[in-house]
């Protein structure tokens, strides 16, 4: 049976599970929902997830929601001889890839993905606390990633996939990646995996001004 995901155009938490599963070469049917449509509140989408959300994935009547649920099962699923790789079992490893799954749920979510949202879709938050945080979240995986090339273990995990598409995104939010050389080294590490299916993107966008990076006085 084909396992079908449904997908958003612009939706990096959407686009975590489409890259998973190219990676992983596991062939699925992507089932676009327009959010600006309404189709998430549409009475057969919430009947898959009642958080109306996207991605919501569906494998032999198996329904998974939320991007972070979608990449562990996948890699326990699909993983193949890879997927203690993609998520290791063993106490420690396992601790560090749920480190960073909640450093993407938390700190990634309520900075650049937040900060985005408020540029692109003009969500009323507070954009400069929005950037204030993305920006302490870049210092700390750029103070991370001086010592290592992968977030939680010596491999690419489910963490990395969870962590790349918001700070790819993060220039749609006025968040400028560029001072931070160990994350743009990381990012280019997560693009060169084999199977790495680039994230459509929104064209014509209008230009986003990039709130210059001024680092924490010493
Ligand atoms: N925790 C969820 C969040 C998913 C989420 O916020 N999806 C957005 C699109 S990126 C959405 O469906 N928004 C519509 C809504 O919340 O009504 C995940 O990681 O999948």
């Amino acid at each position: 049976m084909t396992i079908q995901l449904y997908t958003g155009f612009g939706s990096g938490n959407s686009y975590k599970a489409d890259l998973f599963l190219k990676l992983l070469a596991v062939p699925y049917e992507a089932v676009p929902i327009s959010i600006p449509k309404g189709e998430n509140r549409s009475p057969e989408f919430l009947a898959l997830t009642p958080f109306g959300q996207i991605p919501v994935l569906v494998d032999d009547g198996r329904v998974i929601t939320d991007s972070h649920a979608i990449l562990c099962y996948l890699a326990r699923a699909y993983g193949g001889v890879a997927a203690d790789q993609w998520l290791p079992v063993e106490a420690e490893p396992l601790a560090q890839v749920m480190r960073w799954l909640s450093f993407s749920a938390n700190e990634i979510q309520n900075g650049p993905t937040m900060a985005r949202a408020v540029k692109l879709l003009r969500w009323p938050l507070d954009y400069d606390l929005a950037v204030k945080k993305a920006y302490r979240a870049l210092e700390i995986m750029d103070a991370h990633l001086a010592q290592r090339d992968w977030l939680a273990t010596e491999n690419p995990t489910v963490a990395d996939i969870a962590c790349y598409p918001y700070l790819l995104l993060a220039a749609e939010g006025g968040v400028d990646t560029q001072p931070f050389a160990e994350v743009s080294a990381w990012l280019r590490r997560v693009e060169e995996l084999p199977g790495f299916w680039p994230m459509p993107r929104i064209p014509n966008l209008p230009d986003v001004t990039l709130v210059p990076y001024a680092p924490p006085e010493a």
